[in-house]
C-alpha cells in the first residue's frame, strides 16, 4: 500500500532538516486560527475525491519522499475524461503536420531564387493554388515557414487546405488580397519576407516578427514585480501578452526561449487572506481565478499560439482531503499548494488519471506549501519550504470550478484548447514543456503572497 502518512500522525519537525524551532513556533501560532468549527464547508458535499480510489502503485519509495502526498485528483470525470481523450486524439490527428509524401532533396531550402521551381512556376504564369503539387509547392511551403507561418506547414509538395490557409494568412499580414493563390505579388512578398535570399536550412530568419501595425508597444516594465509576482493579468492583445510572457521568462531565468519548445504560462490571483470571510475563501477555492496562455519559441522569441488565454486555477478546489498527508499530526490531511515558479511537464498525457500532464520530476515540488489549518489560505508556517508534494498534474476540472487537491486545472473546453495549443507550440517535438506560474494581487482582496 501507499507509504503516505494519512493514518500516521507525524510531527511537523521531523520531515526536513530545515524544520527548526522557528517553523514549529509558527505552526503553533497558527493553530488558534484553525478552530475546527471554522472549517470551511466546501469539502464534504462537493469533494469529488471523497470516494476516490487511493493510488496503489508508484508510491514513493525513497525516504525523501516518504510522507509526501500523491496530490492527484483521482476518479473524477472518468467518463468525460475518456471522451476527452478520444476527442483529443481526433484533434491531434487533425492538427498533425501534413505528412511528407516524398524524399526531400538534401540541399532543399525554401527557395525563392529566380532559379527555384517556385520562381520558374510563377514566372511561367503558373500561379499556385489549392490542388497544385510538386517541387514548386515544396519551395512555397518552405518559404511560408521561413516567413513565419504559424502553425508551420508540412513540406510535402501538396497544396492542401493548410497550405492554403498559410498563404491567406501571409497575404493578410502583407496587405495582399487573401485569396490563397500565389501569384507574382505574393511571390515577391515572400521574397521580401525572406530577405531576398534563399534561407539556409535550420537558420533562423534574420528578423523577428514585428507587432501588428497600430498596436501600441506594450510596456512590460513594472509587470514583473518580484519572485513569481506580477502586477496584473494578461493584456488584451496577443502582442501585449507576448511581451508579458517574455518578461516572465527573463525574470525566471528562462531567457532566451528554446526554439521549438512550448511554454505554458499561468497568471493566477492570490487567495484572500485568512481574515477574509469564509464565504470569500470558499468562493475563491471554487473559482477559476487564473488564466493560462501558451507560446512557442521561434527565432529566439515567443509567439502566442493559444489566442485568448484559457481559464485556469493554480489552487486546490477544496480545503481538506483525506488523500493528503497529515503533516502536522492533527489527524487531518493537509492539502498542498504549489509556489510560483518554473516547472517541467511531460508533453505526452497519460499515466495515472489518464488524460493529464504529469511533471517530469516530482522533486520540483519540494518547496510547496501545506494548508495545515484547512482555511484555504497559505500563511505563517504553512509557507515554510519543507513541505513536499508530488504528482501535481495539469488536468481538466469541472465546468465552473477547479477539481483538484493541488493540481492545476481548467474547465473542459479550456483544457481542450490548452491541449491543442500545446501541440501547436511544441514544434520541436520535445518531450516536455515549460510551465511557469506567476501570481498577482486578488481583484477583490488585494495581495496575499507566500
Ligand atoms: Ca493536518
Ligand atoms: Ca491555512
Amino acid at each position: 500500500m501507499k507509504t503516505d502518512n494519512t493514518s500516521r500522525p507525524n510531527p511537523p519537525s521531523v520531515s526536513s532538516p530545515s524544520a527548526g524551532a522557528s517553523g514549529a513556533a509558527r505552526i503553533e501560532r497558527n493553530a488558534p486560527t484553525a478552530a475546527p468549527q471554522a472549517a470551511p464547508q466546501v469539502t464534504p458535499a462537493r469533494d469529488p475525491f471523497a470516494n476516490a480510489v487511493r493510488p496503489t502503485t508508484n508510491a514513493p519509495t525513497e525516504p525523501a519522499r516518504q510522507g509526501i502526498q500523491r496530490d492527484i485528483a483521482l476518479g473524477q470525470n472518468a467518463q468525460s475524461s475518456t471522451a476527452a481523450t478520444a476527442q483529443s486524439a481526433r484533434t491531434r490527428t487533425a492538427n498533425m503536420p501534413e505528412p511528407s509524401t516524398g524524399a526531400t532533396p538534401p540541399d532543399f531550402v525554401g527557395d525563392t531564387r529566380p532559379s527555384s521551381a517556385l520562381a520558374q512556376s510563377i514566372q511561367g504564369g503558373n500561379n499556385l493554388r489549392r490542388g497544385a503539387e510538386g517541387p514548386a509547392v515544396r519551395d512555397l511551403q518552405q518559404a511560408l515557414n521561413q516567413a513565419g507561418a504559424r502553425p508551420s506547414v508540412g513540406v510535402d509538395g501538396d497544396f492542401g487546405p493548410r497550405t492554403q490557409e498559410a498563404v491567406r494568412s501571409f497575404q493578410r499580414q502583407h496587405g495582399l488580397d487573401a485569396d490563397g493563390v500565389v501569384g507574382p505579388r505574393t511571390f515577391e512578398a515572400l521574397q521580401r519576407a525572406n530577405g531576398g535570399q534563399p534561407p539556409a536550412p535550420n537558420t533562423p530568419a534574420p528578423n523577428v516578427p514585428a507587432p501588428a501595425p497600430n498596436t501600441p508597444a506594450p510596456d512590460a516594465s513594472g509587470f514583473v514585480t518580484g519572485n513569481g509576482r506580477v502586477s496584473s493579468g494578461w493584456g488584451d492583445t496577443s502582442a501585449q501578452r507576448t511581451q508579458q510572457a517574455e518578461a516572465l521568462l527573463r525574470a525566471n531565468g528562462q531567457w532566451p526561449p528554446q526554439n521549438g519548445r512550448a511554454y505554458a504560462i499561468q497568471i493566477d490571483q492570490d487567495a484572500p487572506s485568512a481574515s477574509a470571510s469564509q464565504t470569500a475563501r470558499n468562493n475563491f477555492a471554487r473559482s477559476y481565478s487564473g488564466e493560462t496562455s501558451v507560446f512557442r519559441a521561434e527565432n529566439g522569441r515567443l509567439v502566442e499560439v493559444s489566442g485568448d488565454p484559457m481559464r485556469s486555477a493554480s489552487h486546490p478546489g477544496q480545503f481538506r482531503s483525506s488523500a493528503s498527508p497529515d503533516v502536522n499530526g492533527d489527524g487531518r490531511g493537509d492539502v498542498a499548494h504549489i509556489r510560483p515558479g518554473v516547472y517541467d511537464y511531460n508533453t505526452r498525457t497519460g499515466g495515472k488519471g489518464g488524460n493529464r500532464y504529469n511533471p517530469v520530476d516530482d522533486g520540483q515540488f519540494r518547496n510547496s506549501a501545506r494548508d495545515t489549518n484547512g482555511d484555504g489560505v497559505i500563511d505563517g508556517g504553512e509557507a515554510d519550504r519543507r513541505y513536499s508534494a508530488s504528482a501535481i498534474q495539469i488536468h481538466m476540472g469541472n465546468s465552473n470550478s477547479p477539481s483538484s487537491i493541488g493540481c492545476q486545472t481548467m474547465p473542459p473546453a479550456d483544457y481542450s484548447r490548452f491541449q491543442r495549443a500545446l501541440r501547436d507550440a511544441n514544434t520541436g517535438g520535445q518531450g516536455s514543456f515549460t510551465y511557469i506560474l506567476a501570481r498577482r494581487p486578488n481583484d477583490t482582496h488585494g495581495a496575499n503572497p507566500y
